[in-house]
């Protein structure tokens, strides 16, 4: 048998080396018995479009990140707040990776024929644009891209921003036609899809990891041979923590890379000026609790609560 994989970022990428991982891994085991097909972005369509045909099981495994899911499953929104994860990533990881939260998630996506396979993060958004955006001010009026649900463009919009929703594939061209005017993404994306060529300022301001989710069509995981489902469970426990530092030897590397290929200027944001931007970001939850009812406000709660005790377990 065939699986097809579908993702949302190009050969190279965070995704694609997941992809790799687990294929390989699969294939291995399955003796020849199953192939997995990789569906690089750009193939077969934008992230919507993916999650339509995860949904409907023309593909059988996808990426589907909340920034585009959240018009699908609200709830999954809530990855798009800002600073409402921790400053600490092993916190993030280790929460993200912890079955307490997918399960608060499984209905959600099951109501959409979606089984939620895993959350992976990508590393720390890095805002781009030709200014500096050292505080909400510089946002002002700023034709800022966001992904396409309508969460994350509250995200920009609370900053003074105008939100300016468009798919991956559609950035680049419109930074350099100046449609756009800065963006938000982990530095190996803006790395790979050339963003920084188009733009002159990257600042940090780690306002939010990225978050996507690994999905399958659901009833294609339901009807899967016993085995198959313990070699594909079996492989993504494998997979996430290795995974996790691809992103992290990526993103380092790649940022090495855009300095030695332009002359960009980067800015890292002091604790007080990230202080604005966090009280600035801090409506976004209730809108978010509107836009996604009581489950997803039980969800935010959930999440405050994990990130505030596995902080107070940090030593030091
Ligand atoms: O900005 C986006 O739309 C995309 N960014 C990444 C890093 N992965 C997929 C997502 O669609």
């Amino acid at each position: 048998v065939t699986w097809r994989f579908a993702l949302e970022e190009i050969e190279g990428s965070v995704q694609h080396r997941y992809a790799l991982e687990l294929k390989e891994r699969i294939e291995g085991i399955a003796d020849g018995n199953i192939l997995i097909d990789i569906f690089p972005y750009g193939s077969i369509g934008t992230s919507i479009q993916l999650t339509d045909l995860a949904r409907e099981g023309s593909v059988h495994l996808a990426f589907a990140s909340p920034g585009h899911l959240a018009d699908v499953i609200p709830e999954t929104g809530v990855f798009t707040l800002h600073f409402l994860l921790s400053d600490n990533e092993t916190v993030n990881r280790n929460i993200l990776a912890s079955d307490e939260l997918v399960q608060q998630f499984s209905k959600p996506y099951e109501e959409q024929h979606l089984e939620l396979l895993g959350f992976v993060p990508e590393g720390w958004m890095v805002w781009t644009a030709n200014r500096p955006l050292k505080t909400p001010a510089d946002f002002d009026g700023l034709a800022f891209r966001t992904m396409t649900s309508e969460i994350a463009a509250e995200a920009y919009k609370a900053y003074g921003a105008n939100p300016t929703p468009a798919p991956f594939s559609q950035v680049y061209s419109d930074l350099q036609l100046r449609r756009l005017d800065g963006q938000a993404n982990p530095i190996f994306a803006i790395e790979e899809m050339g963003f920084y060529e188009v733009q002159s300022t990257m600042t940090f301001a780690r306002p939010a990891q990225f978050v996507t989710s690994v999905v399958s069509n659901k009833e294609w995981f339901d009807a899967l041979p016993e085995d198959q489902k313990r070699w594909l469970e079996e492989a993504l426990d494998e997979v996430a923590p290795l995974v996790y530092e691809v992103q992290a030897e990526l993103n380092a590397s790649r940022l090495e890379t855009i300095r030695q290929n332009s002359d960009i200027r980067t800015l890292e944001l002091t604790e007080e000026e990230r202080d604005r931007f966090r009280e600035a970001s801090l409506p976004v939850r209730d809108t978010f609790a509107r836009i996604a009812g009581d489950r997803g406000k039980a969800i935010l709660e959930q999440l405050i609560e994990m990130v505030d005790e596995a902080e107070s377990e940090v030593p030091g």
